[in-house]
């Protein structure tokens, strides 16, 4: 008999209801769930490749074990057993001699996000790295030193702003990101259809610029400069407005602002001064929302971006605002469940970084297995990450990884990573564990809770859900077991002491998920964490980077091109490339590049390129688009899947390369330890026949 599921997708950050339709254990379809109060009915694609991932005859099932080049299967005894026994040899000769990877698909379970610390505590390591400074580092950085707490996002009011100013991001494609905002094409339809305007400020005309009332190109990395014109330009016209009591120092950033000139702004981005000065009245005049995204996080001044960004929506009244940017009061408060976040408590040993909310750039993973000596990595633990593909020159790292004495990937497939791996550890199928969007309903345009059960068993007994391996690796390394509430525990305990007061039976009880309705404003000061209780705009470490920084001249550049990146609805990173429904269709990973620049060098549309920079190089089918701003190419990541020893089939037929061949493991955000993926200086040719 056909059964419907009510469940939640978790691929992306957008956690849209779905309701999965079943059979014994085949799922017939899934389709949106209209009765969930954040999605209202709303799925892309991807939801669809739930059944791929669950289905996929190349997902790992059981514990794998490579010996030279030859796999083979073992069971979970096995592999702890001997995985407990080889690390411990090595931290007997070196205690420093591990290293932790935290990939992305751990912010979509809280399984891994409550059980992860087990591992690295086991491990006793200060070499903890995560997709996140490849990421959204620049915001939680900005976060902990303007709000006290690395996790405190404020969010743009969608569903109630007149203007909505996107810079750096792309929700049409990623669904949104630290913005829980499912269905943002319906938001922005109701938006235009109140009379407000949505404005996209990117070197592409991108999905979402397509469908903006305006969109404005910029010079790829150039941000800070077009920020501090727009801060200047909103500061000349509300001199007098009233700030809240506890906003101080925006008077000093203001002061500081002084020396940078207009005009050279305006030359450096290619925002003139009256779209600033437009882009400024508008944040001035009504309920309105200017929010930056990974574009301005992944540049070597993410961190002063988007310092920026806050300072904008402060200066022009917008910051816990109703319809401009407000912090959302979730069920279960990651402020109550993380430590605010500290800087610089470890210095990493070969280039001397300073660990940020302790941890390294992933950027530095590299040479620290590379370089010998003293607390040379020897064994690393990748959890659910793909840093191959990931992480700038990802080619570096992959020949790095070779060398290790010990790798163990937590990974459902054999993939550029983990092939790399000594042992690769699968979960549970993506239909067979629990899930609550722990880490993102805390960023959602409403206030909702909503808990998924399994929707099918365990398809074998003894296979072990993420966090069940976690533990089990803990328990291997450290000789001790995990005594600890479940996942499932954890989450009623934490419900229950929430703002809300509910307890996990009363949320599943409402399995669309309970609506405690939009977030409210003016509840930024019982949220600060700050240790005054005041947002000091003036943070002294970014007044530095701030008093040294100059306006860049426009120079020519030798030839060479601005290499950028981007998504498409249909992929996720690199974790559905197996995906047999979403590989379909026309070859998405090409090389954007603008008519002015692919016609001098001889580049014609659907003609291999071959793509340089001081990395490496790639050589992929050319897109000759005026979408681009000329001067700035662009290639999405999370490709180049033909790498030898990977088993993934569809993966391989639809290969494409990998941008991180090409990005930099030296351009580093020095503020957050973020790395610099944008922005990469490039060689383009025709590829050679
Ligand atoms: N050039 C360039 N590089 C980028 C970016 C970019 O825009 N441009 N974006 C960056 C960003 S934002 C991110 S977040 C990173 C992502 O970086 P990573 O997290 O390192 O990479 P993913 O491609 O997300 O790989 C996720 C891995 O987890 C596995 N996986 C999926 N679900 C599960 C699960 O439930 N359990 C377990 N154990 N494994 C699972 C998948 O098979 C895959 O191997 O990439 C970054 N890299
Ligand atoms: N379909 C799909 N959805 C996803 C993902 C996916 O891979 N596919 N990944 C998920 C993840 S891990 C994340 S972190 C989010 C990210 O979500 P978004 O932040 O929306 O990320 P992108 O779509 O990469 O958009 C970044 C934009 O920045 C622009 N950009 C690049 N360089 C610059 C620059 O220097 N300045 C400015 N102003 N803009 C620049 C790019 O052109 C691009 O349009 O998406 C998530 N959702
Ligand atoms: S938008 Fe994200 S959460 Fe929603 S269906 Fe697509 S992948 Fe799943
Ligand atoms: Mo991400």
């Amino acid at each position: 008999m056909a059964q419907i599921h009510r469940r939640t997708c978790h691929i992306c950050e957008a956690n849209c209801g779905v309701l999965v339709e079943t059979e014994g254990r085949t799922v017939l379809s899934i389709k949106g769930d209209p009765e969930n109060p954040l999605s209202r009915g709303h799925i892309c694609p991807k939801a669809t490749a739930l059944q791929d991932l669950q289905d996929d005859p190349d997902r790992l099932r059981k514990p794998q074990k490579r010996v030279g080049d030859t796999w083979h299967e073992i069971s979970w005894d096995q592999a702890f057993q001997e995985i407990g026994t080889r690390t411990r040899a090595i931290l007997a000769r070196d205690p420093a001699g591990t290293a932790t990877y935290i990939g992305n698909p751990n912010a979509h379970s809280y399984g891994n996000a409550l059980n992860a610390h087990h591992l690295t505590k086991a491990l006793g390591t200060k070499n903890q790295y995560s997709a996140s400074t490849v990421d959204q580092m620049p915001h939680q950085v900005a976060n902990l030193l303007l709000f006290g707490h690395a996790s405190m996002f404020p969010i743009p009011d969608i569903d109630r702003t007149q203007t909505l100013i996107i810079i750096g991001g792309n929700p049409m494609a990623s669904n949104g990101s630290v913005w829980t905002v499912p269905d943002f094409r319906a938001r922005v339809r109701e938006l235009k259809a109140r009379g407000g305007q949505l404005v996209v400020i990117d070197p592409r005309r991108t999905e979402t610029a397509k469908i903006a009332d305006r969109h404005l190109f910029i010079q790829p990395t150039s941000d800070a400069f077009f920020l501090i014109a727009l801060l200047k330009a909103v500061l000349a016209l509300r001199p007098l407005h009233p700030l809240a009591d506890y906003i101080t120092g925006l008077d000093e950033v203001a002061a500081m602002l002084s020396r940078f000139d207009d005009a050279a702004c305006s030359a450096a981005t290619s925002v003139s001064p009256s779209d600033v000065a437009w882009l400024a009245d508008r944040l001035t005049s009504g309920p309105a929302a200017l929010y930056g995204r990974l574009g301005i996080a992944t540049q070597r001044h993410g961190t002063l971006n988007a310092w920026l960004i806050a300072l904008i929506n402060i200066a022009a009244g917008q910051l816990d605002r109703e319809g401009g940017t407000v912090f959302p009061i979730p069920a279960l408060d990651t402020l109550a469940m993380l430590p605010p976040g500290s800087l610089g408590k470890h210095t990493s040993r070969v280039s001397g970084h300073k660990s940020v909310l302790g941890e390294f750039p992933a950027a530095a993973l590299a040479e620290e297995i590379e370089t010998e000596g003293r607390g040379q990595i020897k064994a690393l633990f990748v959890v659910a990450g793909n840093p191959v593909l990931s992480t700038p020159n990802g080619t570096r790292l992959d020949k790095a990884l070779e060398s290790l004495e010990l790798m163990v990937s937590v990974d459902m497939y054999r993939n550029a990573t983990s092939r790399r791996a000594h042992y690769i550890l699968p979960p549970t199928g993506p239909l067979e564990r629990d899930h609550y969007g722990l880490f993102l309903l805390p960023m959602a345009v409403r206030n909702v809770a909503v808990y998924s059960p399994p929707t099918f068993s365990r398809e074998n007994p003894e296979s072990l859900h993420d966090w069940e391996i976690l533990r089990g690796l803990a328990q291997a390394i450290s000789g001790k077991p995990v005594q600890e509430p479940t996942p499932r525990e954890a989450l009623d305990g934490m419900l229950r002491s929430g703002p809300y007061k509910i307890s996990l039976a009363e949320v599943e009880a409402a399995p669309s998920g309970l609506d405690f309705g939009a977030p409210m404003p003016g509840v930024l000061p019982e949220r600060l964490r700050s240790k005054d209780q005041t947002v000091a705009c003036a943070v002294p470490s970014f007044m530095e980077v701030l008093a040294a920084l100059h306006v860049p001249q426009v120079e020519p550049r030798d030839g060479k091109l601005t290499l950028i990146g981007r998504r498409h609805l249909r992929t996720n990173n690199s974790w559905l490339a197996n995906s047999r429904r979403l590989t379909k269709g026309p070859n998405r990973c090409t090389l954007m590049i603008h008519p002015d620049d692919a016609g001098p060098l001889g580049i014609e549309h659907g003609a291999a390129a071959t793509v340089r920079s001081s990395s490496g190089a790639v050589t992929l089918p050319a897109e000759v688009t005026e979408d681009m701003i000329p001067g700035t190419v662009s290639i999405p990541h999370g490709w180049g899947h033909d790498l030898p020893g990977m088993a993934m089939r569809v993966a391989k037929a639809h290969a494409g390369v990998s941008a991180n061949a090409l990005t930099e493991s030296d351009a580093i955000d020095p503020l957050s330890g973020n790395a610099a993926l944008s922005g990469v200086l490039v060689e383009v040719e025709p590829a050679a026949a």
